[in-house]
């Protein structure tokens, strides 16, 4: 099967009822902060402990464009008391957070590429954690959406979701799966510490759902050829979370800061820009579509400075209003679903022949991008 045949023939998007303000998550840590270094004041003066510094949402704004983040659960995060979030844990016969906000997106995105659970025979979830180990979320969903063959969980942090598409393509394209549902059920806010000022700002949570299938069985009215995908990583411990299956036996503390998300938000930034920017110039001359004739660029949403600088090396001008859409002033980071976020929500205008990229880069280091042509 050449390139061309592979589709994707619908998109779903669960976005939380809840969000935070800046406003709120900056008053919320700072009321933490003050009564932590009230708490601790001795040992502060004495040097055996260090400050919390405030933060503000000026330079949340400014150093990221994030104005405010959905969240699954809001009960809890803005509590100087817990700050995290409050979701009780649910019987094995229930279905899980996750299983539960993957299947609200995979129904849009099947209803988009008119889709019934007959019609699929493989899901993927891919995405930065998963809440458990096994069984997989996937089948999970699988068995709630009446889908039939097989279903796996993949872990590949900000780039799951376009490693996921690419496995989806790759098996469309094999012959071993017919129509493939990807998922990315983002529940980000678990892993995100509140209580560090430097990344408390940075997460929201969020499901994405993406249809993979062959051309001739296409019905979506927004259909997109995959022309080529393309994926690469490079060991880097500059976004890390430890939390793991191995956090009883190390007697570890899983409040730990090193078990959250953490990260040297400055050299991912320079690190990270530069190999993206090469990535898509890459990947769009092996697909012989010039950068020129790219009419849309749905990048990662991880900070608006990374999505301009990359734009603009790859436009070589500032990037016209709406050409690399964001969408983390509301939404904030993610994690892998970011720039299906952006694709889901800013899609429906291109017309027929139109290219565009999709392009996440983060931890890992991973980078994972498609090249699409509208159908
Ligand atoms: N309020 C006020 N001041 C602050 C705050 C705050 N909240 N935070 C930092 N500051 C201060 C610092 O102390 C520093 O002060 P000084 O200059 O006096 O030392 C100053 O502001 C500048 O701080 P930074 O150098 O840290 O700030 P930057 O300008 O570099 O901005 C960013 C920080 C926004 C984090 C930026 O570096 C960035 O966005 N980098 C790229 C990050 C990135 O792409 N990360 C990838 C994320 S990983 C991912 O996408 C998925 C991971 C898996 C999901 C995990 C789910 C939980």
């Amino acid at each position: 099967m050449s390139a061309a045949n592979v589709v994707i023939s619908g998109l779903g998007l669960w976005t939380p009822e809840h969000s935070i303000s800046n406003e709120e998550l900056v008053e919320s840590y700072n009321a933490y902060a003050e009564k932590y270094n009230a708490e601790n004041a001795t040992s502060i003066e004495a040097g055996d402990l260090t400050a919390k510094p405030l933060s503000t949402a000026a330079f949340i704004e400014k150093a990221s464009g994030i104005k405010s983040r959905y969240v699954y659960i809001k009960d809890g995060i803005l509590d100087p008391d817990r700050m995290m979030p409050n979701i009780p844990l649910r019987a094995e016969d229930e279905l899980s957070n996750q299983a539960e906000i993957a299947v609200i997106a995979a129904r849009k995105a099947m209803a988009a590429a008119k889709k019934e659970g007959k019609d699929i025979d493989a899901v993927i979830v891919s995405c930065a954690y998963t809440q458990r180990y096994y069984p997989a979320i996937a089948i999970e969903v699988q068995k709630e959406l009446g889908i039939e063959g097989f279903g796996f969980d993949m872990l590949v942090a900000c780039s799951a979701a376009t490693f996921g598409l690419q496995r989806a393509y790759e098996m469309v394209t094999a012959g071993t799966a017919k129509c493939v549902l990807c998922i990315n059920p983002e529940l980000t806010s678990p892993g995100n510490n509140f209580r560090d000022r430097d990344s408390h700002f940075i997460f929201g949570d969020v499901a994405t759902a993406t249809i993979v299938e062959s051309a001739e069985t296409c019905q979506g009215e927004h259909s997109y050829d995959i022309l080529g995908t393309k994926t690469v990583t490079t060991f880097s411990n500059n976004i890390r979370a430890n939390i793991g299956y191995m956090v009883n036996v190390n007697q570890d503390n899983p409040y730990a800061e090193h078990n959250f998300f953490h990260q040297q938000g400055r050299k991912v930034f320079k690190e990270v820009c530069p190999m993206a920017a090469k990535h898509i110039s890459d990947h769009l001359e092996e697909t012989g579509v010039a950068n020129t004739n790219v009419k849309r660029w749905f990048l990662h949403q991880a900070n608006i400075n990374m999505n301009v600088l990359i734009a603009k090396k790859l436009l070589g001008r500032d990037p016209e209003p709406g050409e690399a859409p964001i969408v983390l002033d509301t939404y904030a980071n993610t994690a892998s679903a970011g720039s299906l976020i952006a694709l889901n929500l800013h899609h429906e205008d291109m017309v027929a022949g139109d290219h565009s990229v999709v392009c996440s880069f983060g931890a890992g280091y991973s980078i994972g991008s498609l090249v699409l042509r509208k159908r």
